[in-house]
């Protein structure tokens, strides 16, 4: 059976973006995938963070990961931190990479643009999330479209590992959905939506009430042009409706424009609401009956269980390889 092996950054409350982008295709692939599924905190603090709001996150997004139907007795669900490993093989990772190619990631130009005091750890997140991948001898990485470049890296990096010290790794394959890779925010739709978007209009949270969804929608930017029509380049708002609303009603969006002939943009954005929403509420029931409960911490310990032991195996070859500590 081949393993995957996914990451989300508890950095906010999920974004519409993450779940179509990542999470629905991990419930999907954990019925034939042996599946490691992470919370990547240690990610998270690249920015600031706020202390109790990033550990609410962490568990928010654990019960999010299992309200979308992941199941923790077909896939692991574990805490980065929790697991030592990352930190240690990642800074391994880190002496195997050159600054030049990390300060050509994409992610790390737009987050330290502008910003005084950016911290090494942006630069240095893509050989830990390398590790993160490496240690489960992933063969693939379901991600979205933003992630593309790291995975890249992430290949480049084990390659150079391999041929440099020992061929331990797996290389990495990355798996990207063909339809809603790249949710775009709802106030800029040639921006994706990300979760730290200082402005909550610009994303629907997993979690946000149906009244605040469909006034997110109402209100997202896109054009004077009535027609409603696919096209990225003339009508990106109007095609990221098209996507969100194809994915959450499973109508391909051909059905949806023919739906939509001589109707105008008020109809449609009241419907797009109706299928985010109807979508999400089964998600956000199951969120609050596991969000306080004992259950989540025992599906996290036992991940951690879990993951440590494989991890560990991987790293001991990884410290053998590169020659650290002692041979006994
Ligand atoms: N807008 C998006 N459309 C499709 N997929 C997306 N993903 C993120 N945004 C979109 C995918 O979600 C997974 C988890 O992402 P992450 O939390 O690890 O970090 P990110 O990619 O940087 O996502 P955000 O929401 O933009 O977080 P912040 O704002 O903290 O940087 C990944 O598979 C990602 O591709």
């Amino acid at each position: 059976m081949k393993r995957i092996f996914s990451g989300i950054q508890p950095s906010g409350t999920l974004t519409l973006g993450n779940y179509l982008g990542a999470m629905t295709h991990f419930v999907d692939l954990q019925e034939d995938h042996e599946s490691f599924f992470c919370i990547v905190d240690q990610h998270a603090i690249t920015v600031p963070q706020d202390r109790l709001a990033l550990r609410k996150n962490i568990l928010s997004l654990a019960a999010l990961y299992i309200a979308v139907g992941l199941d923790p007795k077909k896939a692991t669900l574990f805490i980065q931190s929790e697991v030592p490993a990352h930190a240690q093989l990642g800074w391994m990772m880190q002496c195997v990479s050159y600054i030049g190619e990390l300060e050509r990631m994409t992610q790390f130009k737009d987050k330290s643009d502008g910003q005084e005091g950016v911290s090494s750890a942006l630069l240095t997140y893509p050989p830990l999330m390398a590790a993160d991948i490496l240690l489960y001898n992933t063969d693939i990485v379901p991600v979205g479209e933003d992630q593309k470049q790291h995975l890249e890296l992430t290949r480049n990096l084990a390659e150079r590992f391999n041929h440099k010290y020992n061929d331990i790794f797996t290389i990495p394959e990355v798996r990207i959905p063909k339809q809603g890779a790249r949710i775009m925010s709802l106030t800029d739709p040639l921006k994706k939506m990300s979760k730290s978007n200082p402005n909550p209009k610009s994303y629907i949270s997993m979690l946000d009430e149906p009244a605040v969804i469909k006034k997110k929608i109402k209100s997202a930017v896109t054009d004077s042009d009535p027609e409603i029509r696919y096209d990225e380049k003339e009508k990106p708002g109007i095609s990221n409706l098209l996507t969100i609303y194809s994915l959450c009603s499973r109508k391909t969006i051909e059905e949806l424009t023919k739906d939509y002939q001589g109707i105008g943009y008020g109809q449609f954005k009241e419907d797009t609401a109706d299928a985010v929403i109807a979508r999400l509420k089964p998600i956000q029931d199951r969120y609050h009956e596991l969000i306080d409960s004992e259950e989540l911490h025992s599906i996290l310990d036992e991940g951690k269980d879990h993951a440590h032991h494989t991890a560990q195996k991987m790293l001991k070859k990884a410290e053998k390889a590169m020659g650290l500590g002692r041979k006994r």
